[in-house]
């Protein structure tokens, strides 16, 4: 798991805070936060990579120095251009910049004025009114920042599900490696699959006499033991991720998970049936009169109410209980379920690796075709794909049919479509491909109108098959585009055109809620790893586990069909 990209990341992300509080070069400060950016969306542990010897300076916006930066991080665990930068800056002003309001210079300007370098003593200069006779300050900064400062302290850091995963499942293993130790089971938002987690909650069971809670504070990652107790303990990890872990009985354990997988919201309800069935649920059991009368499992957990049991993707509250009710919850997809992949890149265009590559590593995925869909040339990416690139890759894709067992490989292309609907690659050439991803790339920022119209326009094109990343956005850096998404969805429907579930940690897009709009609608997902390397194949679980979360079926998503259906699909909208 790629948990070491989010401790390089934050260290590139510390460098370019502390050189700007120091007013250095705008060009290096930059390089070391888009930096930050890439690494955190990588697919791929940076550490296996230097271990497989790739050159990370095929990397987009790595270059020599920061390849060595990364590899020397990795090696030792911290880099000298950061302690040198502390000899200089105190290393917590770089969490003042954090606070809206507090730009560089006003950070250095209260570091040098009145030596502020924590929030803590940046309040009590606030509140005394120390602060808005400062030059570049004012009265109503000062009011501002205070204001901005104290609702703050009451929000929380949220991880990407990747990052948050990564450090769950190292720990469970971790953990279950403890004398007396059974089960460990992560739950809370990791479980549910939630694209972003707030902290960490794992449940255990273990002998009375197992040493779980002093193995688990000695764990190399901790940063802190905000406290310990023989059945909960809560750490933090060096990373900033908070870690829950509670202990209980085993015939606790049902009621237990069911409790602290969530969602809160999910809880109340549930335990709303059971007041009116007379029952009391809560995490040791379900009781009826001080009598235990459930959960050792969730599965009695949920048969106290009436209910089957519930995968915990599906427990949000958004009317599951109403659907568990009714009848017969749907079987939601299953990684195994996925047959093929429909949207990768290679070296061909910003990919990481050759089609041979990326096609073998698609087979030891288990998938049986995988569509190779470079950049188009209209795009800004680098080295996309004009007509005669395009002509030559077929041929390449022919050859690697004839010669390859197992795996089968579509001739695609991801275009670019235009601010006015229009595809950047000429029609002649789009009919020929066994399907066209369509996907933005620029212009994110129009009225929920003309984008509608946009995406409406793309999809009317004869030869378009999948609106590629249909939102656009990027966690924590890109909010979703303004578009009327039930239209664009009729509009696939109409057309018989489908929407991707593109599977990369930071895209997670289509969103949950549109899935089940989607499904609703009839209109296919197709859930694709939108890899650029052959690590990112891993990332389709993530994907997948947001399906779920939109209540898809096999029969909902469009890549659980064999080849011979799926062509058929897409010649549809290929006319
Ligand atoms: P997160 O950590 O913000 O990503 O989201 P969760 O869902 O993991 O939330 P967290 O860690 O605050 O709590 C874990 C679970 O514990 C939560 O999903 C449901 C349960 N829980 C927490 N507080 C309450 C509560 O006040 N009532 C009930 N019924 N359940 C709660
Ligand atoms: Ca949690
Ligand atoms: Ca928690």
């Amino acid at each position: 798991m790629p948990v070491r990209n989010a401790a390089i990341a934050a260290i590139f992300d510390e460098i370019a805070d502390l050189l700007e509080i120091e007013s250095a070069n705008p060009f290096r400060i930059r390089a070391y936060r888009n930096a930050a950016r890439t690494i955190q969306g990588l697919g791929a542990d940076l550490r296996v990579l230097l271990d497989q010897g790739e050159d990370l300076t095929q990397i987009p916006g790595i270059g020599k120095d920061l390849a060595a930066k990364i590899k020397e991080i990795i090696d030792t665990g911290s880099c000298a251009a950061l302690r040198k930068l502390h000899e200089r800056v105190p290393p917590a002003l770089s969490d003042l910049l954090r606070i809206p309001g507090l730009g560089p210079k006003r950070v250095g300007a209260l570091y040098k004025a009145l030596g502020i370098r924590t929030r803590k003593q940046l309040q009590s200069a606030l509140q005394q009114r120390r602060i808005r006779n400062l030059p570049g300050f004012g009265e109503k900064t000062e009011a501002r920042i205070l204001e901005v400062l104290q609702a703050d302290l009451q929000k929380k850091r949220h991880f990407q599900l990747v990052t948050a995963a990564g450090y769950a499942e190292s720990l469970v293993k971790y953990l279950k490696d403890t004398k007396g130790v059974q089960d460990v089971i992560v739950a809370g938002s990791v479980r549910r699959c939630k694209e972003t987690v707030g902290d960490l909650d794992i449940v255990a069971t273990a002998r009375r006499d197992s040493p779980v809670m002093d193995r688990f504070t000695a764990y190399d990652e901790v940063k802190e033991v905000l406290s310990q107790g023989t059945t909960r303990t809560t750490i933090v990890l060096k990373c900033g991720l908070q870690v829950d872990l509670r202990v209980v009985p085993k015939t606790s354990l049902g009621a237990a998970l069911q409790y602290f997988t969530g969602s809160k919201a999910h809880n109340i309800a549930i335990r709303r049936l059971g007041q009116r069935r007379g029952l009391k649920i809560n995490e040791y059991g379900v009781f009826k009169n001080d009598r235990r009368v459930g959960g050792a499992t969730e599965k009695s957990v949920y048969a106290s109410v009436g209910l089957a049991y519930m995968p915990p993707e599906l427990r949000e509250n958004r009317g599951e209980i109403e659907l568990a009710r009714r009848g017969p919850l749907p079987t939601l997809v299953q990684l195994p379920d996925c047959k093929g992949d429909l949207h990768c890149h290679t070296r061909a265009s910003n990919g990481g690796n050759s089609i041979r590559e990326m096609a073998l590593a698609a087979r030891a995925h288990n998938l049986q075709y995988l569509a190779i869909t470079d950049h188009s040339k209209g795009s800004s990416i680098a080295r996309s794909l004009d007509e005669r690139r395009l002509l030559a890759q077929w041929q390449e894709i022919d050859r690697l049919n004839d010669e390859l067992e197992g795996i089968y490989l579509l001739k695609g292309i991801e275009v670019h479509i235009l601010e006015d609907g229009r595809l950047d690659l000429a029609d002649t050439i789009l009919g020929q491909l066994d399907l066209v991803l369509g996907s933005i790339y620029s212009d994110f920022g129009l009225s929920r109108a003309k984008q509608t119209r946009r995406i409406q326009r793309a999809m009317n094109h004869p030869h378009f098959s999948i609106l590629a990343d249909p939102s656009g956005r990027l966690l924590e850096e890109r909010g979703p585009i303004n578009v009327d998404m039930a239209r664009v969805i009729h509009e696939a429907r109409n057309r018989g055109c489908f929407l991707e579930l593109n599977a990369q940690p930071k895209r997670l897009d289509l969103v949950d809620s549109y899935c089940q709009m989607a499904k609703q609608e009839g209109v296919l997902i197709s859930i694709d790893s939108g890899a650029y390397r052959t690590s990112d194949f891993d990332n389709l679980r993530f994907g997948v586990g947001q399906a779920r979360r939109g209540w898809l079926t096999p029969a909902d998503v469009l890549n659980t069909s064999s080849l011979g259906k799926v062509c058929k699909l897409l010649k549809r909208t290929m006319q």
